[in-house]
């Protein structure tokens, strides 16, 4: 087995870190990376040295899996003492993705050069802690405040070539990275050129130290959504220091912040969600090993909402994509509707006009059906939900598409085994659930059928990683785990606005929590009278929303809904005449209406939909509990830093919710639904978690 970390000597020494895949900066990483300096510190034969990766990046910063132990000396700190006391040059030789603790290993070396498809970052703050080793210090001093303060809050990585315009790294080599580093080192050596260590560099934070309000305005520039945030205040603070305290005062400042980051509950919910996210895709029963199918080209049947989201994925990810409509009318509509996004996008600087173009040109529209498929290795299907006009669809699909074509739905509810039932081929088939809109939500649900073939379900997840997506495998149920939870939560919002609630108040509890919105701003914005033909055919009642679509009030498209949206405005205001309507319905039903408090109302709303997510669980739809935690977070707007239902489940205390939950369901008239579930009790009567349940598995 190679070194972990290996020094090649040499006048250009090589110091070469291995540790697959990514090169995290493990304990035994940074120890090697600290005996390789010492030993190149004492050679007497080495005059500069060039620190590199092996594999496919450069390190991509911290182990992760280290943070929930106890911290492992050496230190970072340690490492990169060494390396600023040198006397001998360091360049780092970058390519991948040198990301957090990576990068910070790079700021530290006196140069830099990098691979032109390099991405660097410090994405940090996505997992609730801030850079920890010098990022907030070293950075702002190279590349100046105004620059470094926005990467640290976005956590978005930066290009090869925009490191090089802003001084981060000091020249793009073609071809191999680790040689042109060594050329580079020569020209140091034969230059004479002096030890360019960031933490003495002055002239970028000069104008912050002279005029310390200057930074107020890069904060506000830079600063997005911090509301309810640990890491975004505490990375502000941090940058500030570069200017107003000497570099080792700052750094020790940096350490306990990062410290307290690290054990806070918001990095442990989204360290979490790092790791549930990676293994969401991953199904037991089948090997790594399955070979996926070759998809070269995709079609998408139906050019609606869905339809067009859909079809910009493929085209975004570079795969060729026929829209299929019934008719010109409808399919006229559609492209023109994708291409107005694009429009949008290129307007608001989100996309290159010539790259709209490409996309563009990777899309054809027909209202030929077996024109349309014939040379598809993917078909998507997105029409009404309607499960006979779905099973005709798929009967049409069956013998137009090509043999070893992946045939798959877009079904948000409807049952995918009966679909597949519909073609002679049930395991070519499968779900794949999209969220609106397709193009921008992350999530993609996908529901593996009984008979569902190992190696299409491997291409749906391999898809959905190519085009982007976050792909979480799931079982057949109505609505699947994310729907079906969402039902859950329904049932209780109406009783509370009868009880006494307004919509604005129990959307308010979900707010205030970090959802961007409740279910009736998300009922406005959907249109309430999409649920409302659902009720009409299925015999269903919902007292308000009813009402509210007899009134003619279907949401933020007709201007008004459970709230009213002045001169086109897509933020709600509370109406009086909605509040005047719940309010007859109270009386209508002889509810005396009662003050309910935000706890009550967020109880009422999550506890039912994590006691559905437990249903899921214990019938085995959802694998592990943290599939569930991530189809929250990436497509119904549960706030990351919570870490997902079940997740936050585990720290309010199961047994608390059962309880509520028991007294919930009773006030019900002991509506099943709201009983908590058998494996919500056992789990609670035998103190376990959520979390625990997937270690014993
Ligand atoms: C930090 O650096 C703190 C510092 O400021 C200072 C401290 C003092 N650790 O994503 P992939 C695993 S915080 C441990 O599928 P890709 C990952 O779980 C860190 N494990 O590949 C997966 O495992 P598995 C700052 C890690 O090519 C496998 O590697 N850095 C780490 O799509 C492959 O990952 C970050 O936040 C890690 N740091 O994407 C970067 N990274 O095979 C986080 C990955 O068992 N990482 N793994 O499922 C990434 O963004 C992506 O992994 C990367 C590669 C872009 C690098």
């Amino acid at each position: 087995m190679a070194n972990i970390v290996e020094l090649r000597p040499g006048a250009v020494a090589v110091i070469v870190v291995d540790n697959p895949p990514v090169n995290a900066l493990k304990q035994a990483v940074r120890a090697g990376l600290r005996d390789a300096f010492t030993r190149a510190r004492d050679d007497a034969g080495i005059h500069a040295i060039v620190l590199t990766a092996a594999g496919r990046t450069f390190m991509a910063g911290a182990d992760i899996t280290e943070f929930d132990k106890p911290p492992q000396p050496p230190g970072l700190v340690e490492v990169f003492d060494l390396m600023e006391a040198s006397k001998k040059p360091i360049v780092a030789a970058l390519f991948g993705t040198p990301l957090g603790g990576g990068l910070e290993v790079a700021l530290t070396c006196h140069y830099r050069v990098a691979a032109p498809t390099t991405r660097l970052g410090l994405p940090e703050i996505k997992l609730g802690i801030l850079p920890g080793a010098g990022g907030t210090q070293r950075l702002p001093r190279l590349i100046g405040v105004d620059k470094a303060l926005p990467m640290i809050l976005s956590g978005d990585p930066i290009s090869a070539q925009e490191a090089l315009a802003n001084g981060l790294v000091d020249e793009i080599v073609e071809g191999d990275v680790t040689e042109g580093a060594i050329a580079f080192a020569r020209r140091l050596l034969a230059e004479k050129a002096p030890l360019k260590r960031a933490r003495d560099m002055e002239d970028k934070l000069k104008p912050y130290r002279d005029n310390p309000k200057l930074y107020d305005e890069v904060v506000a520039k830079s600063a997005k959504r911090t509301r309810g945030l640990a890491a975004p205040a505490a990375a502000i603070e941090c940058v500030r220091w570069s200017f107003e305290k000497p570099f080792d005062e700052a750094e020790r400042g940096v350490r306990e912040a990062f410290q307290k980051l690290r054990e806070g509950d918001q990095s442990k919910a989204q360290r979490h969600i790092f790791f549930a996210e990676r293994e969401a895709a991953k199904v037991p029963d089948i090997p790594a090993s399955t070979k996926p199918r070759d998809i070269k080209r995709a079609a998408v049947i139906g050019a609606g909402t869905m339809g067009g989201g859909i079809s910009m994925c493929f085209a975004n990810a570079g795969i060729p994509v026929t829209i299929i409509e019934t008719s010109q009318e409808a399919l006229d509509k559609g492209l023109a509707t994708i291409k107005r996004n694009y429009e949008n996008t290129v307007k608001r600087g989100g996309l290159k006009a010539d790259e709209m173009e490409r996309r563009v040109k990777l899309m054809t529209g027909t209202t030929d059906l077996a024109a349309g498929v014939r040379e598809a290795d993917i078909v998507v299907e997105a029409v009404f939900e309607d499960m006979g006009l779905k099973k005709e669809v798929f009967g049409k699909l069956d013998k137009l598409a090509k043999p070893d074509a992946v045939l798959a739905t877009n079904t948000s509810y409807l049952n995918v085994n009966e679909i597949g039932k519909a073609t002679a081929r049930p395991p070519s088939v499968l779900g794949m659930h999209f969220f609106s809109p397709a193009n921008v939500m992350r999530l993609l649900e996908i529901v593996r059928g009984a008979e569902t073939a190992p190696d299409v379900l491997a291409t749906a997840i391999a898809v959905g990683r190519k085009i982007g997506k976050v792909p979480a495998v799931v079982g057949v149920t109505h609505g699947f785990v994310g729907n079906r939870m969402l039902h859950a939560r329904g049932i209780e919002a109406e009783r509370m606005l009868l009880e006494g609630a307004l919509p604005q108040d129990v959307d308010g509890a979900l707010t205030e929590f970090g959802f961007p919105m409740g279910p009736f701003g998300m009922g406005d914005l959907a249109g309430l009278d999409v649920g409302w033909r659902v009720r009409k055919a299925s015999g269903a009642k919902a007292e308000i929303a009813d009402a509210l679509v007899d009134a003619g009030r279907y949401g933020q498209k007709t201007g008004k809904g459970f709230y009213k949206y002045e001169g086109g405005s897509r933020s709600p205001t509370p109406d009086p005449d909605v509040e005047k309507l719940i309010v007859e319905a109270s009386v209508r039903h002889g509810v005396k209406r009662r003050n309910l408090d935000r706890k009550e109302i967020f109880e009422r709303l999550i506890f039912p939909l994590i006691n559905e997510g437990a249903r899921i669980l214990d019938e085995g739809i959802a694998m592990r509990p943290g599939d569930i935690d991530v189809i929250w977070v990436y497509g119904y707007g549960w706030p990351v830093w919570t870490g997902g239902p079940m997740h936050y489940a585990d720290r309010v205390g199961l047994s608390y919710i059962r309880d509520r939950l028991a007294e919930i369901a009773a006030r019900a008239g002991n509506n099943p639904k709201l009983e908590p579930s058998p494996l919500l009790m056992r789990l609670a009567d035998s103190g376990g978690t959520f979390a625990g349940l997937k270690k014993a598995a």
